[in-house]
């Protein structure tokens, strides 16, 4: 039987895999930046006028004071530590650490407006905000998932095997099975859901859980009939039974193929019929309609988009939507971060962004959206970069995850 050939493929020419860690930008060696903590009894300014006095003594000096809670930042050598500490009133020195979390959320979260619906939303509905409900689930149909990767600890919560036309089947929470010896299933999972915890990266939905669902072996490829069932496992959740509350809510496919398959497009309306919002790759071939199974029209169609709101020429044509898909950093395997290009990188945003608005949606005591209102919803909302309305580079244009919560919570 023809394998498919997941989009990694030819992402692997696209990209730069840098597989470095984000701490690399460390403050100068010489010096640093300490806080010193000031005693409640001690007398605030004299204690201030010594930390100070040392600290000019060793090259270094102030930086700020935050006198409200008695702190005071300066510049001194690793060593003015220690000298730091023994001044009599001082109950802490404690660095200040160079700025991790700068960076943390990266300018593609940022350009499909998701933190926006954090901060708007968080005061309300609380975790839903950032993609949590007891009963949301994203399901990644891909090659696995690090879920030992410190940016998503705790975020997958079921997995599922389907490799080598079913002759290799599992299903369960035993999350090894679903580790992702290839790196692009953890990549696609980092860009939905990396956690806002401060160190690499944040996904677009950063508290949303996951399922798992390996279809894809390490070179990248699978064949039709795993996708399909995987599809269908998610579909059917843990409890193996369609039209329940563990069912897969939305069903990301960074994946296809230029090859209609009957198979495949059953298994994604037997998914549409259960309200499954299904989110794949245009594909990154330059062709001038999107592969299988962004084609069908119950899967919204992703294209990608640059920094700057230009459409690769790699792009395939004819997207439902855009997404930022050029020099994506997210997470890798072994605890790492990597930059990848491809339709496969902007799927995710869109998939993370109907997992905000099912998890908002229930937690307004809201019904979730049917696949066919999330479509209207995200198309309609989308941000139309080229003026023109829909066209066939950027379909309805750049999806506005502040746009589209707001409509699906007080529009429908
Ligand atoms: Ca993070
Ligand atoms: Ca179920």
């Amino acid at each position: 039987m023809r394998k498919w050939i997941v989009l990694t493929i030819v992402l692997l020419f696209l990209s730069t895999i840098l597989a470095t860690s984000l701490e690399a930008s460390a403050a100068p060696a010489s010096y640093q930046r300490v806080i010193v903590r000031v005693s409640p009894v001690a007398d605030y300014n004299l204690v201030k006028s010594q930390v100070i006095g040392l600290s000019k003594s060793l090259g270094g000096g102030l930086i700020s004071e935050i006198p409200e809670i008695r702190a005071i930042v300066v510049s001194v050598p690793s060593s003015g530590v220690s000298y730091l500490s023994k001044i009599k009133g001082v109950i802490t020195v404690e660095v200040d650490k160079p700025a991790k979390a700068h960076g943390e959320v990266q300018w593609n979260i940022y350009m499909v407006n998701a933190p926006n619906v954090w901060s708007s939303y968080s005061s309300s509905y609380g975790n839903a905000a950032y993609g949590y409900y007891s009963t949301i689930r994203v399901a990644v149909v891909d090659t696995g998932i690090d879920y030992t990767h410190p940016d998503l600890y705790g975020a997958v919560t079921w997995c599922v095997v389907s490799l080598n036309n079913g002759a290799t089947f599992y299903r369960g929470t035993n999350l090894t099975k679903c580790y992702d010896n290839n790196g692009h299933g953890t990549h696609v999972a980092g860009i939905i859901a990396a956690r806002l915890n401060g160190q690499g990266v944040a996904g677009v939905a950063p508290k949303a859980l996951l399922y798992a669902i390996k279809v894809l072996d390490a070179s990248g490829s699978g064949y039709v009939s795993d996708i399909a069932k995987g599809i269908i496992e998610a579909t059917k959740g843990p409890d193996g039974t369609p039209g329940t509350s563990d069912d897969a809510d939305v069903i990301s496919m960074s994946l296809g193929s230029s090859s209609d398959s009957t198979t495949l497009h059953d298994a994604v309306k037997y998914a549409y019929n259960y309200g499954v919002v299904l989110v794949a790759a245009a594909g990154n071939e330059g062709a001038s309609s999107p592969d299988y199974p962004a084609a069908y029209q119950e899967v919204i169609a992703v294209g990608a988009v640059d920094s700057n709101g230009n459409v690769p020429s790699w792009s395939n044509m004819y997207p439902d939507v855009v997404a930022p898909g050029v020099n994506i950093l997210s997470t890798y395997p072994g605890g790492k971060y990597a930059t990848l290009s491809g339709t496969s990188m902007a799927t995710p945003h869109v998939s993370a962004i109907a997992a905000l608005i099912q998890a908002l949606r229930l937690a307004a005591g809201k019904p979730k959206l049917t696949p066919s209102q999330m479509y209207y919803v995200l198309t309609y909302t989308a941000d139309d970069l080229s003026g023109n309305g829909y066209d066939p580079y950027y379909g309805y244009g750049l999806v506005d995850a502040k746009a589209a919560v707001d409509y699906a919570l007080h529009n429908i």
